[in-house]
């Protein structure tokens, strides 16, 4: 009788932690992503735009997404001096978000190449990879489409690949963007304890 209730306690509260990694150049919006997140799964009020500067070192949240699951989500500072921090996360990580300012078309190089070089590491094979277009609030946003196409999205080997339009700023996007990394983590090769 005990063990069957142990096991019934276990099945309803035991979470699955899924571990994502939010990355990008700085000042792509990963933290007001993260503060959005935390409003539509925490249901905490969101820190104010001007509260929000740039990161330092991590910020680290655990969302609840869903009643089975939480998105334990690493949100690393996108500053030149910090991308070599990103890697001590890359074999914990289950999932990458890589966040970019659509409306950035001078870093949008930049951009392209800093996420080859993450999604090429070995350390990340077969981890899904979300590429957000952020701030399509902005008039002069390019279309994600030809981000994809500019980014070679198609090409990527190892990675189930998304590419999804958001507005960090008011959520525009989010509930979508992370409803598709939470089934791709379903069919994920790499190993999630549950
Ligand atoms: N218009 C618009 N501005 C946004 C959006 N998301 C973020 N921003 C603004 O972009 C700026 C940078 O946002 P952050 O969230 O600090 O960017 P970050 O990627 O965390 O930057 P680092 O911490 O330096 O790596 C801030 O002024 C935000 O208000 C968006 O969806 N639309
Ligand atoms: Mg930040």
């Amino acid at each position: 009788m005990f063990s069957l209730l142990s096991g019934l306690w276990k099945y309803l509260f035991t979470k699955t932690e899924l571990f994502t990694l939010i990355v990008g150049l700085d000042y792509a919006g990963k933290t007001t992503l993260l503060e959005q997140m935390k409003s539509m799964y925490l249901g905490m009020d969101p820190l104010p735009e001007e509260k929000i500067t740039p990161t330092v070192g991590l910020n680290r949240t655990r969302a609840h997404p869903n009643w089975t699951e939480v998105l334990v989500t690493w949100d690393v500072g996108g500053q030149r001096s910090l991308i070599g921090m990103w890697d001590r996360y890359f074999n914990e990580a289950h999932a990458v978000v890589f966040v970019i300012d659509s409306s950035d078309t001078v870093r949008m190089d930049e951009a392209r190449s800093t996420f080859h070089t993450v999604v090429a590491d070995p350390r990340l094979a077969g981890a899904p990879v979300l590429l957000l277009c952020n701030k399509m609030d902005k008039d002069d946003a390019i279309d994600p489409d030809v981000v994809a196409d500019a980014f070679g999205v198609t090409d990527v080997p190892d990675h189930n690949m998304h590419v999804a339009p958001i507005c960090a700023k008011d959520g525009t996007g989010v509930t979508e963007a992370i409803d598709w990394l939470l089934a791709a983590l379903q069919t994920s090769p790499r190993q999630i304890i549950r």
